[in-house]
Order: C-alpha cells, then sequence, then structure tokens
C-alpha cells in the first residue's frame, strides 16, 4: 500500500477532527501546491531530470527552503531508483512519504510541551509585533482550561498602548484570572507579581505575555533577557518553554526572525500562526530543517480551538488531501 494511502485511511478514520482542521488551515497551500503538482504529473509522462527541476520550482515557490528542497530532491530521486518508478503518478506518494520524513529526520522527540505534574510550568511567549503572540495565549489557557488545569496569564507587554486590555478580554473569555501593572511599568515586576500570584493560587500554568515591539531590537531582546531571569529565579527549572511566535504568511522573514531570536535566547519550540491564511505553508518543512527548532504548534485560523499541536503526518495529509490515489482508480 502506498505511504499516501495509508495516512488517508487513518486520517478518514479518526473520530478525532483534528486532520480536518488541518485540512481546512491548509488549504490556500494545498490549492496552491497539489494543482501544481498534479499539472505537472500530467504534462510529463516519465520521471526525468526536467520533471525533478520542475518539482524543485515547485516546492521553493511554497516556501520550503531552498536547502530543505535539495535534500528532498536527492531523496526523491533515490527512492525512484530504488523502486524503479517510471510513471509521474508514482512519485506523488514517495513525494507525501519523503516529507514526512524530511519532517522528522530521525528525531524522535514530538511537539509535545514540557509541563510539569509536580510544580508551577511557566511558559514564556516572545516574538515580533502582530505575529500572534497574544491570541495564542488566549488559545493556549482555552486549551489548557479545557484539560481541566488552572490557567493564569502575565500581562508582560506594558509597551503597547491596549496590550494589556487586549490580554484581559482573552481572560475574560477563556475564565482566567490576568495579572497585570499600569501600564509603561516594568516588566520583570509584572513576572515577579505574577510568579507570587500563581503560586498563591496553586496554579498549574503560568503563561506569560511579551512585548512584541520596543524602541529598538535590542531593547527588546535585554527586556526578554531580564524578564526571563526573574521568572528562573523564583521558579526552579523555570520558564520551561520559551516559545516564539511566527507568522507563517510572512514567509522568509519569519526565517530570519527566527535567526536572531535564537541568538539572543534559547528558544525551544515554535508556535506557526496563520498557516490559514498563506498559500507558501511549505515554511513549517524549512523551519524544522533549518532552524533545528521543533514547530510545537501551528495557527491554522482565528476560532479558540484552531490552535493545534503540530503532527507532521497530520500536516501532510492536509498538504495532499485532494490528490486522487493511484490505486484508488
Ligand atoms: N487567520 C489567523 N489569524 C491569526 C492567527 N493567529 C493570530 N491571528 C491574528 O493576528 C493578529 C495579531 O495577533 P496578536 O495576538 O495581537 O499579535 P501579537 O504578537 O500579540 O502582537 P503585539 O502585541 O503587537 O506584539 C490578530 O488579528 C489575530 O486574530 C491564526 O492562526 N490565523
Ligand atoms: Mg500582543
Amino acid at each position: 500500500m502506498s505511504f499516501f494511502k495509508k495516512l488517508k485511511d487513518k486520517f478518514t478514520q479518526s473520530s478525532d477532527n483534528v486532520s480536518d482542521k488541518f485540512k481546512d488551515g491548509l488549504s490556500k497551500t494545498r490549492n496552491n501546491f497539489t494543482t501544481k503538482v498534479n499539472d505537472l504529473v500530467a504534462r510529463y509522462r516519465k520521471v526525468d531530470e526536467e520533471f525533478f527541476e520542475e518539482l524543485e520550482e515547485i516546492l521553493i515557490g511554497a516556501d520550503v527552503g531552498f536547502d530543505t528542497v535539495m535534500e528532498l530532491i536527492d531523496e526523491l530521486k533515490l527512492e525512484v531508483k530504488r523502486k524503479n518508478i517510471q510513471d509521474t503518478e508514482g512519485v506523488q506518494s514517495v513525494i507525501s512519504e519523503k516529507l514526512v520524513e524530511i519532517y522528522q529526520g530521525g528525531r524522535d522527540e514530538d511537539s509535545s510541551l514540557n509541563i510539569q505534574d509536580d510544580q508551577l510550568t511557566v511558559l514564556l511567549f516572545v516574538g515580533v509585533n502582530g505575529v500572534g503572540k497574544t491570541t495564542t495565549i488566549g488559545k493556549m489557557a482555552h486549551m489548557f482550561k479545557e484539560q481541566g488545569k488552572n490557567v493564569v496569564l502575565a500581562a508582560g507587554d506594558t509597551f503597547r498602548a491596549g496590550a494589556i486590555e487586549q490580554l484581559e478580554v482573552w481572560g475574560e473569555r477563556v475564565g482566567v484570572p490576568v495579572i497585570k501593572q499600569a501600564a509603561g511599568s516594568d516588566p520583570a515586576a509584572v513576572m515577579f507579581d505574577a510568579v507570587q500570584s500563581a503560586k498563591a493560587k496553586k496554579a498549574d500554568i503560568l503563561i506569560c505575555d511579551t512585548a512584541g515591539r520596543l524602541q529598538n531590537k535590542v531593547n527588546l531582546m535585554k527586556e526578554l533577557e531580564k524578564v526571563k531571569r526573574v521568572i528562573e529565579r523564583e521558579v526552579p527549572g523555570a520558564p520551561h518553554e520559551v516559545l516564539l511566535v511566527l507568522d507563517a504568511t510572512t514567509g522568509q522573514n519569519a526565517m530570519v526572525q527566527a535567526k536572531t531570536f535564537k541568538e539572543a535566547t534559547n528558544v525551544s519550540g515554535i508556535v506557526l500562526t496563520k498557516l490559514d491564511g498563506t498559500a507558501k505553508g511549505g515554511i513549517v518543512l524549512a523551519i524544522r530543517n533549518e532552524l533545528e527548532i521543533p514547530v510545537k504548534f501551528v495557527g491554522l485560523g482565528e476560532k479558540m480551538d484552531d490552535l493545534q499541536p503540530f503532527d507532521a503526518e497530520k500536516y501532510v495529509y492536509g498538504l495532499f488531501s485532494n490528490l486522487v490515489d493511484k490505486e484508488e482508480e
């Protein structure tokens, strides 16, 4: 049975609607990408060098990233030889198989968050302005609440006008307390308060929002370090995750941001938002492969439950779900 057929069987039979969320969230990418792949397969009957060159262009066009594309094409060529695949349709399933492999890349860690069972877990969110930090925090608080956990939010963006209020709206919507100080106050002091309050409330999880924009980048990185130091001092082993939020619609710019933050602080995972808003969802693969930071969550829409743990198989299924499988014909 082909790899893609297996994925399809797995997810069309599964009772949860998560694979559907991936399917819906990736519709723009799928329409762009699969249409091109289908067209390519229809035009070429034989798998030859020119076929691979065009496939290369399609993948780069989907923001898969140059290095990752090269790796993928090499793997595909080997596999096509090994399996003695002659016709282009046979390549389609192999592409989906190799995409999952490239993402997983022999690494065994998954997308799960480092949640402590016996003490307060602190999650610190970082990222430039507008990428979706505050929205993601709201969605994640909702997710934890559904799991029966006690959540507290820290309004660490004291810089942007309206940022505190925005987090408070989420707090009310989800039903979790928000620890704040006046606008303009020191974010490190907010974090200190928030940790004490979370401890007093015997909360399970404290999620910390931070500013995306300050006077300049140096200030932003300095402030993050200071905030992090306070958290480290107050809770042993914290922050348990430093989650960098990236906006998928910004393409290669997101890669640049990731590199900057990676140099300044130890990012433990990425949340890639707005995948639903881009036709270039291949960026997930570039991030994983070229930055070596796991994509832990993806934003697949604006609704509360549109934040989902990243899953390479569901992602690839979402990318190819409208491909006609050869074995079905
Ligand atoms: N379509 C879509 N929109 C999203 C997603 N995540 C966030 N957004 C939108 O992105 C916009 C910016 O989100 P915010 O959460 O305010 O971004 P931020 O990083 O906190 O920005 P600053 O506070 O300015 O640093 C909002 O309009 C969100 O609704 C997503 O997964 N899909
Ligand atoms: Mg914000």
